[in-house]
């Protein structure tokens, strides 16, 4: 922040409020009393016949200081410095670049023209941080361009190009130059009045109480678990009533949003985007990338060159056989084309895309590529034999990266003489489309290493989050202890079906059990077979059921059947078998049966959720609880308006979680231990939001 981030410029009859405070000129508390301290000085003074306010930097206003939310306000309100540029005497424009989002964009409405550069994208995001226009945007925005476009777009969030925003008389002119040179042209014509002002607040909403009723209609079924979008609805409706009324009301309903668990889980969410970004290696230079080289064409491998491809870097791809080749090249160019299909990539370019792909089965053929994405089968020899022979074949400084998604990474590197250039890339299916990329840092990574991964998952717009080496790194360990307490409730008497619905009522996309059967339950199946001589004698065994499915060959919708029935594609209910393998299983296990609410189920899923979680941040395998979090939202279909397992953690606090967990212990004390990390921080009234902070 600047110390003064808004100045005045007088230009003989014209007066230029300069905002300046990086990085995207968000109204924190100075730049709010700027404004309106600027606006009242100069209405004071008499002289300036115009005010344009324009920003320095690479954006005009993109929104309120979102760092600001959840802490006591420091007035003046941005409500009220609105309502001051709106009331000046002397006529006010807005000269837009960039992106002006939200508060942004509010203080374009409420100036008395507004101009927009070459460039600029208009929009209300507030709804997606879990809130709704708070500075008058479903006020005046109504006013300007009606009740549809208005809804469409506080509650898609979407950035409006400024092409359509003139179509919509949103802005009033479109043109080319720098902020400040426009400014002082487009105040000037304001002076010879050339250029006509009004104020929005003078204007009259057209009332459309079928948009209302429809778009009211169409939230019950999309977003009913949600807060904010029917609070846009309700504002929205209020702007055709009297302008300080809807104001009232509108600022009623966004205080109302400030309060709820949501705004907070949405706002973690958007800045868990970010903070995985500030790493210890941050301050190296990365390796250049300009060639990728990837082993292995089944579902990962292609979708990882399929990534890679979309980035714009050439690939090379290795297999043993012809037919995997052959296999992989085809799932490729599907994929292109879907991408194409779905407008992430232009007709035009899908031929100089796919021009960039090098089928080849020599491996001899990776010589020189920057970069080697390893991606089969999760078998370690194989993967010290391919580490083995990349080791003489890549040209030195060549970064070799594993897909494992749980294997130990030291030990593959280990099986080359250059250690230092090792590290583990794991990528989530379908890895063009998932965008968690969690960067597994060896003991000898070379910190240089560690910034390529990141430069890497940056330039495939993917997140990259850091994590350290264990059996699973982060989210797949996580979801190895959780994915246990979804099994044993069953087996205690909970059916799947109960699980998996209460599970998606909490706001998860898919239960665990559909999961299942959409990955495979063949896959937790090998996995429980690799890890029989390390499950602990002591353990409740949890796959008693998935076994039995999986010995019957119904691994889930590959095969037609599995927790439940497939038919074409569609889940047509749960497994018939079912009744007979649960009484089997609840026999062998042995465990008392009972009934379990949806809340007991939400409760139980969640804590055993939290607590590995807590104890991967207490181990230091993930930086921060805030990574974690982010693991999850971009990799597991965490509810994003939960912010992630730790964000939602603090909903429940750190006593309260103890408490079930030592509850949980007394039928099985093995499975609930409470972590050292939560202890401490009920000790001390501590919160995973203050580990965010201290990290
Ligand atoms: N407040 C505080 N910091 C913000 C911010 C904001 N609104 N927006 C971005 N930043 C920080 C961000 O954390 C990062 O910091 C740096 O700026 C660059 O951001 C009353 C109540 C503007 C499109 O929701 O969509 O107005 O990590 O990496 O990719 O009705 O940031 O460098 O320390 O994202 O070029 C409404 C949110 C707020 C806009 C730029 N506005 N921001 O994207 O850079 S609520 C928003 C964005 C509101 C009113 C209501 C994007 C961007 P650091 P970046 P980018």
């Amino acid at each position: 922040m600047t110390d003064q981030p808004v100045t005045i410029e007088r230009e003989g009859d014209i007066a230029l409020i300069r905002i300046d405070n990086p990085p995207v000129n968000a109204t924190g508390q100075a730049v709010r009393a700027g404004i309106k301290a600027s606006i009242e000085e100069l209405n004071a003074e008499g002289k300036a016949r115009a005010i344009a306010i324009y920003c320095a930097g690479r954006t005009f206003v993109a929104g309120a200081d979102i760092r600001e939310f959840g802490k006591p306000m420091q007035p003046p309100a941005l409500p009220d410095v609105y309502n001051t540029v709106e009331s000046s005497e002397i006529p006010v424009i807005a000269i837009m670049h960039g992106t002006a989002l939200g508060g942004g964009f509010e203080l374009g409405l409420s100036s008395h023209a507004r101009i927009g550069l070459t460039g600029l994208r208009v929009g209300l995001p507030e709804v997606n941080i879990g809130v709704i226009p708070g500075a008058s945007g479903t006020q005046r925005l109504p006013r300007l361009a009606g009740i549809p476009f208005t809804l469409d777009m506080a509650l898609s969030g979407r950035m409006v190009p400024a092409a359509e925003a003139l179509e919509h008389g949103v802005i009033d002119q479109l043109v080319d130059g720098d902020p400040r040179d426009v400014a002082l042209t487009k105040a000037q014509e304001v002076i010879d009045g050339t250029l006509v002002t009004r104020r929005t607040g003078a204007l009259e909403t057209t009332p459309d109480p079928e948009a209302i009723a429809t778009t009211r209609a169409k939230l019950e079924k999309t977003a009913a678990h949600l807060f904010a979008p029917h609070r846009v609805v309700d504002a929205v409706e209020k702007s055709t009533g009297p302008m300080d009324e809807g104001l009232k009301f509108e600022r009623a309903q966004f205080m109302a949003c400030m309060d709820t668990p949501q705004r907070a889980g949405l706002i973690n969410a958007f800045f868990a985007e970010r903070a995985v970004a500030n790493i210890p290696e941050k301050k190296e230079t990365p390796r250049e990338i300009a060639s990728v080289g990837v082993i292995g064409g089944g579902t990962m491998g292609s979708g990882i060159a399929t990534s890679c491809l979309l980035a714009g870097l050439p690939v090379t791809l290795v297999e043993v056989a012809q037919d995997g080749l052959d296999r992989g090249v085809a799932t490729i160019t599907k994929n292109l084309q879907g991408a194409v299909k779905r407008g992430k990539l232009s007709e035009a370019k899908y031929d100089a895309t796919m021009a960039a792909l090098t089928p080849t089965l020599a491996m001899e053929d990776l010589a020189e590529v920057d970069l080697v994405i390893e991606a089969v089968f999760e078998n370690m020899d194989v993967k010290k034999e391919i580490f083995g022979k990349l080791d003489t074949i890549c040209k030195p400084g060549a970064v070799l990266a594993s897909n494992t998604s749980y294997l130990n990474v030291d030990e593959i590197a280990a099986a080359t003489g250059r250690p230092q250039d090792v590290i583990g890339l794991h990528f989530f299916s379908p890895a063009h489309v998932m965008r968690l990329l969690e960067i597994v840092v060896a003991d000898k990574t070379d910190p240089a290493v560690v910034a390529t991964g990141f430069a890497l998952a940056k330039r495939l717009k993917k997140i990259g989050v850091r994590a350290e080496v264990c059996d699973g790194f982060i989210g797949n360990r996580i979801l190895a202890h959780y994915s246990k307490s979804a099994s044993y409730m069953v087996l205690d008497g909970a059916s799947p079906q109960q699980v998996d619905d209460a599970l998606e009522a909490f706001g998860f996309a898919m239960g665990p059990n559909r999961v299942g059967d959409l990955a495979g339950l063949d896959i937790g199946w090998a996995n429980r077979k690799r890890m029989a001589d390390q499950r602990p004698s002591n353990e409740r065994y949890a796959g008693l059921v998935s076994d039995a499915l999986c010995e019957n060959g119904w691994y889930g919708r590959k095969t037609g059947k599995g927790f439940y029935v497939y038919e074409d594609g569609r889940e047509t209910g749960p497994n018939p078998a079912l009744g007979d393998i649960l009484e089997d299983a609840r026999a062998k296990d042995g465990a008392p049966q009972r009934d379990y609410t949806d809340q007991d189920i939400v409760d139980r899923y969640m804590t055993a959720m939290i607590s590995e979680a807590a104890r991967v941040v207490e181990d230091g395998i993930a930086l921060r609880p805030i990574d974690v979090d982010a693991v999850f939202l971009f990799g597991y279909g965490f509810p994003r308006f939960r912010g992630g397992p730790l964000c939602y953690a603090d909903t429940i606090g750190a006593a309260e979680l103890i408490r079930r967990i030592e509850a949980y212990a007394q039928e099985d004390a093995q499975y609930w231990q409470v972590p050292e990390i939560l202890r401490r921080m009920a000790a001390e009234g501590g919160t995973f939001a203050d580990l965010n902070r201290e990290g």
